[in-house]
């Protein structure tokens, strides 16, 4: 029987997505830039469902209930396989999934090259982008290497800012909890829109916070691009803090972490931070810096675990047989 493995990887948004234009298409309302990673993977393995009339989709070994994530993926391609199969698709994750690690980018995006080269569907780049973004907003951004903007004033076009080796920064991502998390970035954004009394001006201030990052990363200009992505992630978790209820992702260690970036700023090395839909903090830093900053941290906070990562790649199909 034919099997399809594809591995992507997360990435973490540096000037976010928070709030949709049109949440049955699963649209963003705002343009966003990323980096993608490069130890974090999700693999996915695909083949035909030869057992059961309906697809299933296991995670780490256990059954989906929920499918609605994938099914909207999986109707728009079946328009270019012309396959009526049902299918078995099995995902694992080397990290925590659904705690603010953007797993449904790099699951999703695992899915679509999974399905392309399966079906052999040779799609164009906007379909592509298209079939992840019904499954995640996020998702397209993980079929591109680097640092990566996805416009939303160009029909979500995504393109490469720098490739991963031309700017190589390192990524420590601090896991704070391993617990999924209790409102949905999907549920949280619509709650956003509706009731954060700032959510107009988080939507303004989008374009400015875009070119900044765009030219401060095309610029190689560290200082800049710390400031935007602070200013920017701080502004995004008050737009979730304003709405009603009040959305809060953060704990108490990730305060401690936010505290110890200040202190080792104050030794002079360079390093910022995001946080995204969880309590997880990402710092991105220059290289010789990343093992103080590790053992810094563990020492100092109660973070569970630092998973150390650079830039990562586009997405690759394992093999087909
Ligand atoms: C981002 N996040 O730009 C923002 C920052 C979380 C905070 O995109 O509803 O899992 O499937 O489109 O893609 C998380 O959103 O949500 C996200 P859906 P997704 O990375």
């Amino acid at each position: 029987m034919k099997e399809t493995v594809a591995i992507a990887h997360p990435n973490f948004a540096l000037v976010k997505y928070w709030g949709k234009k049109d949440s049955k298409q699963n649209r963003p309302a705002m343009s966003s830039i990323s980096v993608t990673v490069n130890s974090m993977i999700s693999k996915t393995k695909i083949f035909k469902n030869s057992q059961s009339n309906h697809h299933q989709l296991f995670i780490n070994g256990v059954e989906e209930s929920d499918l609605s994530n994938i099914l909207p993926p999986l109707m728009y391609l079946s328009e270019f396989s012309k396959s009526e199969d049902y299918l078995v698709i099995q995902s694992q994750n080397n990290f925590p999934t659904s705690s603010g690690l953007a797993s449904s980018a790099s699951g999703i995006a695992s899915l679509v090259t999974a399905y392309e080269a399966h079906y052999d569907l040779q799609l164009e780049v906007n379909q592509k982008i298209e079939a992840c973004i019904l499954g995640s907003g996020s998702a397209p951004r993980s079929l591109i290497g680097g640092f990566v903007l996805m416009d939303y004033k160009n029909n979500y076009s995504c393109r490469q800012i720098l490739e991963e080796t031309e700017w190589p920064l390192d990524v420590l991502i601090c896991i704070v909890s391993k617990e999924p998390k209790k409102i949905s970035s999907r549920e949280g954004m619509l709650i956003s829109k509706k009731t954060s009394p700032i959510y107009q001006n988080w939507l303004d201030v989008n374009d400015r916070h875009i070119n900044i990052a765009l030219n401060a990363i095309k610029e190689k200009n560290f200082a800049r691009l710390k400031n935007v992505t602070e200013k920017n992630c701080k502004l995004m978790h008050e737009v979730m803090k304003t709405s009603k209820p009040s959305i809060s992702y953060l704990t108490e260690v990730t305060h401690s972490c936010l505290s110890e970036i200040e202190n080792l700023r104050s030794l002079g090395h360079k390093l910022f931070y995001t946080i995204d839909a969880g309590p997880q903090v990402k710092i991105i830093c220059e290289p010789q810096s990343s093992e103080t900053i590790k053992n810094r941290i563990i020492d100092a906070t109660d973070v569970i675990e630092i998973i150390h990562a650079g830039i990562g790649g586009s997405p690759k199909v394992l093999n087909e047989n």
